[in-house]
C-alpha cells in the first residue's frame, strides 16, 4: 500500500504536465486507474530538496510545508526521500534528497527568491561551493524555460547528471521530460543509481 505522500504524487502526476506537452500528459504506467484532475493554476516546476546538515528529515518536512505556505504555489507531490553519497564539494557527510512537482503563479525569479528566504530560515549558510548545508533548494525545471544566467540557470545545469535529483523525479512522474535532454527515466539509465538510496522516512503534503 503506497503512502499517502506517493498515492498524492501518482494523482499529480496524471495533471503535472511537462514542458512542450501543454501541462497535460498521457497517464503513465504508475498512473493508470487515477482520474485524470484538473491542474492547478500556474506554471509546471519541479524544486529539488536538499540536506546534510542538523535534523535532515525535519528540515526537509519544513521545506515543503514552508514551500506549499508560499502564496501562488501549489505543490502537487513529493518525492520518496533518498539517502545519497555527496557529489563533489569536501568531505561531507551523506545527504537526503528529494524532489517535489508544483504549480505555480509566480515568476521564475520570485519563485528562488521565497525559496532563498525559507533556506535561509532553515540556516542555510553559503561558505563553500558544493559545501555542506541544512536545506538546498533548486529549481531543476521551469515550464519549458531556458536560461543561462548564473542567477538562475534553467533547467537546472546539474540535473541530468545526477541521480538524486532524476531517481526522485522518476518515482513520481515516470514520463517527465527535462527540457533540452529527453526523458528522465532515459538520462537514469545512463546516470545509473548508483551512491543513492531509498530511506525509510517519507515526507507528506500539507
Ligand atoms: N542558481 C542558478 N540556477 C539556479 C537554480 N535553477 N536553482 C544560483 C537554484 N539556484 C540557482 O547556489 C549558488 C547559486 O546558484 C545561487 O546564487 C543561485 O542564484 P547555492 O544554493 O548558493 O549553492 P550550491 O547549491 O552549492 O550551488 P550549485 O552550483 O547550485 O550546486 P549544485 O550543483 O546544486 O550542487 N550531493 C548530493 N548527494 N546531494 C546534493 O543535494 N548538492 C550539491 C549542490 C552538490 N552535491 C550534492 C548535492
Ligand atoms: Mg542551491
Amino acid at each position: 500500500m503506497p503512502s499517502p505522500a506517493v498515492r498524492e504524487a501518482r494523482g499529480a502526476a496524471v495533471f503535472a504536465g511537462s514542458p512542450g506537452e501543454g501541462g497535460e500528459r498521457g497517464v503513465s504506467p504508475l498512473c493508470r486507474g487515477v482520474d485524470r484532475g484538473v491542474a492547478p493554476p500556474g506554471k509546471y516546476c519541479v524544486v529539488a530538496l536538499g540536506s546534510n546538515l542538523g535534523a535532515r528529515l525535519d528540515i526537509l518536512q519544513g521545506a515543503v510545508t514552508a514551500i506549499a505556505a508560499i502564496p501562488g504555489v501549489t505543490v502537487t507531490a513529493v518525492s520518496p526521500v533518498y539517502e545519497t553519497v555527496p557529489v563533489g564539494g569536501p568531505a561531507q557527510p551523506d545527504y537526503l534528497n528529494a524532489i517535489l512537482l508544483a504549480r505555480t503563479t509566480l515568476p521564475p525569479r520570485d519563485l528562488l527568491r521565497r525559496l532563498n528566504e525559507i533556506e535561509a530560515a532553515f540556516d542555510r549558510v553559503r561558505e563553500v561551493r558544493w559545501g555542506p548545508r541544512t536545506l538546498d533548494l533548486d529549481i531543476i525545471i521551469y515550464e519549458g524555460l531556458t536560461s543561462d544566467d548564473p542567477d538562475l540557470s534553467l533547467p537546472h545545469p546539474r540535473a541530468h547528471e545526477r541521480a538524486f535529483v532524476l531517481v526522485p523525479w522518476h518515482d513520481v512522474d515516470p514520463a517527465a521530460v527535462l527540457p533540452g535532454h529527453g526523458l528522465v527515466a532515459a538520462l537514469l539509465a545512463v546516470a545509473g543509481d548508483g551512491g543513492i538510496r531509498r530511506a525509510q522516512e517519507e515526507l507528506s503534503l500539507p
